[in-house]
């Protein structure tokens, strides 16, 4: 362990940089119906590791999931309880903003339209905000964490997520740059106003639409 914290390190000041910078911008827009590889990627056959620098110790013992704020019913979930509600399969590409790309992640967890079903997010609840158990956050617009094939992954092609991306479980939003997916998660936190998380409050895009090359706050 070194004393940098998590948003001092280097791979954050680096990024930071990039988002000043406008790095990896092609400035071209294409639709997911054109083209299956959004502007600016490359394909990558294996799955590179991304995140603060710090992998929390969580066990599938420990893990808890907490669902608060503008819900009817919140929900608190050992991974035992978690794993018992119904379980999704997606297929799914991902699309990292620092421009690589995976294609055809078989996902297992809960649908997050089924978490909603059994949260009951109120009339009033706008936006959702991911907490994980290093401290990282980011947020997401009620409708993009409800995407048809977003999901709570424990799995990825059969075999529990590792410790290294995200388990015992991640979010998966794959329309969305891969910042969105916030690994080791803790707790998601449903509200009537945006409040940006992690990387948002750094210089990059409010949503992070590959397709439309929402890298950077100004894009
Ligand atoms: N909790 C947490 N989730 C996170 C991050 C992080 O630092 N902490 N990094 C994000 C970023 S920038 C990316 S690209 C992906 C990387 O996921 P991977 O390491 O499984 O490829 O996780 C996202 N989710
Ligand atoms: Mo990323």
């Amino acid at each position: 362990m070194t004393d940098e914290t998590p948003s001092d390190s280097k791979l954050t000041r680096t990024k930071e940089k990039w988002a000043r910078e406008g790095r990896f911008l092609t400035g071209k827009i294409t639709r997911p119906e054109d083209q299956r590889l959004p502007p600016g990627q490359h394909l990558t056959k294996d799955w590179p590791v991304l995140d603060l620098g710090v992998v929390p110790p969580i066990s599938r013992e420990r893990w808890r999931l907490d669902v608060y704020g503008a819900v009817e019913t919140p929900v608190f979930w050992t991974f035992d309880e978690f794993i018992a509600q119904k379980q999704a399969r997606f297929t799914s590409d991902i699309h990292c903003v620092t421009t690589w790309s995976r294609y055809d992640n078989e996902w297992e967890g809960l649908a997050t339209r089924d978490l909603l079903a059994a949260c009951q997010p109120r009339e009033d609840a706008r936006f959702v905000v991911l907490h994980s158990y290093d401290g990282y956050t980011t947020n997401l617009a009620l409708e993009d964490f409800a995407a048809e094939d977003a999901l709570l992954a424990h799995s990825w092609f059969g075999q529990p997520l590792t410790e290294e991306h995200g388990g015992p479980v991640r979010l998966v939003v794959p329309h969305l740059y891969f910042w969105k997916s916030a690994k080791w998660l803790q707790a998601i936190e449903f509200l009537t106003e945006d409040a940006p998380g992690f990387w948002e409050v750094r210089g990059y895009h409010n949503r992070g639409d590959p397709w439309a090359e929402q890298r950077y706050s100004g894009d």
